[in-house]
């Protein structure tokens, strides 16, 4: 669905930009003096910053209210799981953890930056951050299914970087 809408929306604008290619080799055609193109061209910009401050403006303002941050304060997780990337290897502290519950997975870098990629049995990514050395970026999900889930690099991280895998494994709901 997504993808149908994207190439309606491409092929949309690219459409209109071959509208206004047109019609600038069309217009350019004819003789006018500077002076007139210089008012056209005053009323075009006019026209258009006050087109796009009316389209984006209330468009920035409702995506704000849409922000996917929690607010106020946070559940304590039911399991803490540490995750540093290493050239070229995951150290994840424990690398089980229960499914229905809160999980916190906290990702750093030991050396440069690296991304954890968490994929499900289908190979589908399930939720990513990156692991940057000095930073701790933190990750809470809880896994509804449980199994085995893929970790990979998602940041080219050097030579090894394709090497990059490890796991996490999500047991029944206890
Ligand atoms: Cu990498």
């Amino acid at each position: 669905m997504e993808q149908r809408i994207a190439v309606l929306l491409s092929a949309t604008i690219g459409t209109l930009l071959l509208a206004a290619f047109a019609a600038v080799a069309w217009s350019a055609a004819s003789a006018r003096s500077a002076e007139a193109v210089a008012v056209a061209t005053a009323s075009w910009r006019r026209v258009t910053l006050w087109g796009l401050v009316t389209l984006f403006v209330p468009a920035i303002g409702y995506s704000l209210t849409r922000m996917p941050y929690p607010t106020g304060g946070q559940p304590p997780a039911a399991v803490v799981v540490e995750a540093t990337g290493h050239q070229w290897s995951w150290e994840l502290t424990p690398s089980t953890v229960p499914a229905g519950q809160l999980v916190e997975i906290r990702v750093t870098g030991a050396d440069v930056n690296h991304g954890l990629g968490l994929y499900d049995a289908n190979g589908r990514l399930v939720t990513q951050t990156q692991g940057m050395p000095g930073f701790t970026n933190v990750i809470r999900h809880t896994f509804t299914a449980p199994g085995t889930y893929r970790i990979l690099c998602l940041e080219y991280c050097g030579l090894g970087h394709h090497t990059m895998a490890s796991q996490l494994v999500v047991t029944t709901a206890r």
